[in-house]
């Protein structure tokens, strides 16, 4: 992906008097287009230093009426970016309106603000800005110190996206890939009967998150009892199990559980996996600690790349994007980087919007990310990371319930609410093949 792609802009205004252009004080749809290309102008000149120009618009949909005293928050997201062309998305909402009814007594000048947006128009276009007129970078860049200089190769960091409260316009053909957290090492079959813990049931689940949209499963084994293991022997049978039955990308852990010894996590990785997560801080996990040194997460990333294995990073905690982004400068983990935001859990960060878009603001415009949100917290966050152009991560290992009250049957139903949601919004639910491409996958 492009450095540029999410760059996001906004701004407010009120329609006055000379903005109504029909009966009943009616604002034309014209003058709504007029805001999206000042968005335009502006997400140019952040990532071009030019105003560029206005070259298509490939759909427009006017969704409410506006009228005088209405007051439009208008947003803009870069989705595309080519040689010369820019690909965007808008969307304008009314905020504010004028109560404006005659006769029950409010007086004229009344007008609400509204506890819920209302959506009046949304629209897909393009923008060029002719090479020799482009004058990268001009990014609003975070408040980074300058890289120290050996850290030059670093991907540039994601510009700083700071919307208003509701304010969430979907790139609308990002491609999305679904992860399967088909078991973990925490839950157990008392809290679930759906629990899948032989080789042959997780090889069932895995075939049935593929079938309900899942392209990677995040895989932990059990011992027959139901205990964690991250035995060599297990991961091998479950392994050679899920791949007789589907094409899903096995994402191996090296997380296990709290307790097991670096040796005894670093298992899995003699099993060749494409994908093994690496834990990047330690946070209370729980009323346990989840414990992951520097050194050993550095022991942990040299053994995942001597396995021919890519990362994803998990992150439970801001610091922890940092100590993935210092393993990067240092050349412990290579380019493209995968970043799982894992929210919730007791004890590390909360499971929140405003924590959601700062760790997306902290990423380089380069990586891909991820949201594994824990418990109750899964469905919103696993949505609100579709909206926001993430990836996400639903299944048994961090949530049991597919609403209130009701168990999953397995992480499949998780996955197909998941698939469902992201169709409604516009997000490409994308097979095992086109994830490998996207995550940077060469070994199979
Ligand atoms: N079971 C947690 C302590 C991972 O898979 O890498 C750690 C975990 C993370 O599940
Ligand atoms: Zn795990």
């Amino acid at each position: 992906m492009h450095t540029g792609v999410g760059l996001t802009v906004t701004l407010r205004v009120r329609m006055g008097a000379h903005d109504a252009h029909y009966a009943g004080e009616l604002v034309d749809g014209a003058r709504v287009l007029g805001l999206f290309g000042d968005v335009a102008t502006e997400l140019l000149i952040r990532l071009d230093g030019d105003e560029g120009l206005f070259r298509a618009y490939e759909a427009i949909e006017f969704l409410a009426p506006v009228r005088s005293g209405d007051y439009l928050e208008v947003t803009g997201v870069i989705t595309k970016v080519g040689n010369t062309s820019r690909a965007m998305a808008f969307e304008a909402r009314k905020v504010i309106q004028n109560v404006r009814r005659p006769g029950d007594g409010q007086v004229a000048s009344a007008a609400d603000a509204l506890a819920e947006p209302i959506v009046v128009c949304r629209a897909l276009g393009t923008c060029v800005v002719p090479k020799e007129l482009q004058r990268r970078p001009r990014l609003v860049l975070p408040a980074l110190s300058a890289p120290p200089p050996e850290a030059a190769h670093l991907p540039e960091p994601r510009p700083v996206i700071t919307p208003a409260p509701h304010v969430i316009v979907t790139p609308p053909s990002a491609e999305l890939i679904l992860t399967a957290a088909i078991v973990g090492a925490e839950t157990t079959r008392a809290q679930t009967p759906h629990l899948p813990i032989t080789a042959a049931e997780l090889a069932d689940e895995a075939a049935r998150c593929r079938d309900a949209g899942a392209s990677v499963v995040h895989l932990h084994v059990r011992n027959a009892d139901g205990s964690a293991s991250q035995s060599q022997e297990l991961f091998a049978e479950a392994i050679a199990a899920i791949r007789a039955k589907t094409d899903v990308v096995i994402q191996t852990s090296t997380g296990g559980a709290v307790g097991m010894s670096i040796d005894e996590r670093a298992q899995p990785l003699l099993c060749g996996p494409e994908m093994a997560t690496l834990n990047c801080g330690t946070l209370n996990f729980g009323d346990d600690v989840f414990v992951n040194t520097r050194p050993q997460i550095r022991d942990l990333a040299a053994r995942i790349r001597a396995s021919g294995s890519i990362a994803e990073l998990e992150c439970y905690e801001v610091g922890h994007v940092d100590e993935a982004l210092a393993l990067f400068k240092e050349g412990a983990i290579s380019a493209p980087l995968h970043f799982q935001f894992v929210l919730g859990v007791p004890g590390g960060i909360g499971a929140r919007e405003d924590v959601l878009r700062f760790l997306i603001s902290q990423v380089p415009g380069s990586a891909t990310w991820g949201v594994a949100a824990v418990g109750r917290h899964q469905r919103p966050m696993t949505e609100l990371a579709m909206k926001l152009g993430g990836h996400a991560r639903v299944g048994l290992e961090d949530n049991i319930y597919l609403s209130k009250g009701v168990l999953a049957e397995g992480s499949a139903p998780l996955v197909a609410q998941a698939a469902d949601y992201a169709k409604t919004i516009g997000r490409e639910v994308v097979d095992p093949e086109r994830a490998r491409a996207l995550l940077g996958i060469t070994r199979s």
